[in-house]
């Protein structure tokens, strides 16, 4: 194995690269942790410690690391053409294949798709998409997207202004104009005495407030992640979509699914639409899609929409310059070959999911945790001090961060967001491997527990 100086690296790190997301004074006290190779469901860092990765990544390995495969369709895809564009009348090869793969395994109204480079720029793409639409429609007053308080679209202008995250908006400028929030289907904090079903509908319901507020021939599309990622793994009760889809129905505005974390077998299902029966209208997705093997993103437009392409004489005035990469087609359109001829998220679902979901969520006992839920191959834990009042400890995220520090001190990687602790395994983890992971979470709750006490 090779040898890194691990204190040099950091040094380095601390003295010229700038971390997405990161609190660098804090970071360089600790010492970057300098990541340096990985396989199946383990990452190594540079003093060769081995973890299991519960994060897929950041929600995207979905296939696993160490697929060799990928590596040489990358090789001989760069050696034939390393680049080429898909303006101006051409195309090439990987994107056409990638297309087509694409309008195969997603839900059958989807047979367009429009490629980007992550899930950022695909919710740019769809912003300007469905506002096109609706000009082409004869109704450019609808210009309004409809999205939800704490969810995650991105970090663009665009995508932080469709996300509902109050700390990026406090950067100044954002939203942008004509974007609005409404509640969230966040049962454990918001639901107070409904029954989770009762809580879905109400939560779905402040869509139609909005909407009349607004009027609807102001409004647009609404966007939602199936399951919200990084907002905490907020499962929304069942009845939450349904009521979704009557009022976008009832007013006739168009559904956004953005798939990003829930797309390329999350849920159990190949995507989050399967799993809830959402009828979207457009889907954006990225991570999964090539297993974060490359970094590409892609929005499926479905036979309703895809009028802003079928048009004569009319352009859709957008693209980037990486709008369907070789390389990043090839990859991922072995990714998804992979998963399909393989049946990994069919095997994953019937032969592991049920197992993953009766050990993790029986954390709940922990005294730790106040509830513990899972939907597919995503989890959280809340972490309480009190199970009854659900109160948390007196610093927020201070039991997150606690509980995450002790995972990586025992060689487990998981999210904190807040004071919820995070799951987002490779679809590729086996039973034994599920038990491994769920043992280092139980102790690692117990270090955390005993630190939060002492306090
Ligand atoms: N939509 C969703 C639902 C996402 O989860 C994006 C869009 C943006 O994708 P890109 O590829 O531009 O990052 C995401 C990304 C976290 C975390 O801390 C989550 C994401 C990205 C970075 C960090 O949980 N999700």
């Amino acid at each position: 194995m090779e040898s890194y100086n691990t204190a040099e690296l950091r040094a380095l790190d601390a003295k010229h690269h700038v971390h997405p997301f990161t609190d660098h004074h804090d970071m360089h006290r600790r010492g970057a942790r300098i990541i340096t190779g990985a396989d199946n469901v383990y990452i190594y860092d540079s003093d060769g410690k081995k973890y299991l990765d519960g994060m897929a990544g950041l929600w995207c390995v979905n296939i696993g690391y160490g697929r060799t495969e990928l590596a040489e369709v990358a090789k001989i895809q760069m050696e034939q053409l390393p680049y080429y564009n898909s303006f101006f009348q051409s195309a090439h090869v990987p994107a056409i294949e990638l297309a087509e793969i694409l309008a195969e395994v997603t839900p059958p109204q989807f047979k367009r798709v429009f490629f980007g480079c992550s899930g950022s720029d695909g919710n740019d793409t769809v912003v300007r998409l469905v506002r096109y639409y609706w000009q082409l429609n004869e109704q450019p007053r609808r210009s309004v997207i409809i999205s939800r308080k704490n969810a995650y679209h991105g970090s663009t202008m665009a995508g932080a202004s469709l996300g509902g995250m109050q700390a990026m908006h406090a950067i100044g400028g954002m939203p942008i104009p004509d974007i609005e929030h409404i509640e969230q289907p966040y049962y454990y904090r918001e639901g107070g005495d409904m029954t989770p079903e009762e809580f879905g509908v109400h939560a779905a319901q402040s869509l139609e407030q909005k909407i009349i507020e607004l009027g609807a021939d102001r409004v647009a599309a609404f966007i939602g992640e199936p399951i919200q990622g990084a907002g905490g793994v907020i499962v929304p009760p069942e009845s939450y979509w349904p009521e979704i889809q009557r009022i976008c129905k009832k007013y006739d505005i168009l559904m956004v699914a953005d798939e990003v974390i829930c797309g390329f077998g999350r849920t159990g299902e190949w995507f989050g639409s399967d799993a809830y029966h959402i009828e979207a209208d457009v889907m954006t997705m990225a991570k999964g899609l090539s297993s974060g093997y490359q970094p590409i993103g892609a929005v499926m437009i479905s036979d309703r929409v895809a009028e802003i392409v079928d048009q004569e004489g009319k352009e859709f005035t957008h693209g980037y310059t990486y709008s369907g990469h070789p390389v990043a087609c090839a990859v991922a359109l072995r990714n998804v070959q992979i998963l399909r001829d393989e049946r990994i998220i069919e095997n994953a679902r019937d032969n592991v999911m049920n197992y993953l979901h009766r050990k993790f969520l029986s954390l709940a006992d922990h005294p730790l945790v106040g509830e513990a839920r899972a939907k597919g191959f995503l989890g959280a834990l809340e972490l309480v001090k009190d199970k009854g009042t659900k109160e948390r400890f007196d610093e927020d995220g201070a039991a997150g961060v606690a509980c995450r520090d002790a995972c990586a001190d025992n060689g487990l990687i998981m999210r904190a967001v807040g004071d919820a602790m995070i799951m987002c395994p490779p679809l590729i983890i086996s039973r034994l491997q599920v038990d491994e992971m769920v043992e280092k979470i139980g102790s690692s709750l117990d270090q955390a527990y005993s630190s939060l006490k002492g306090r």
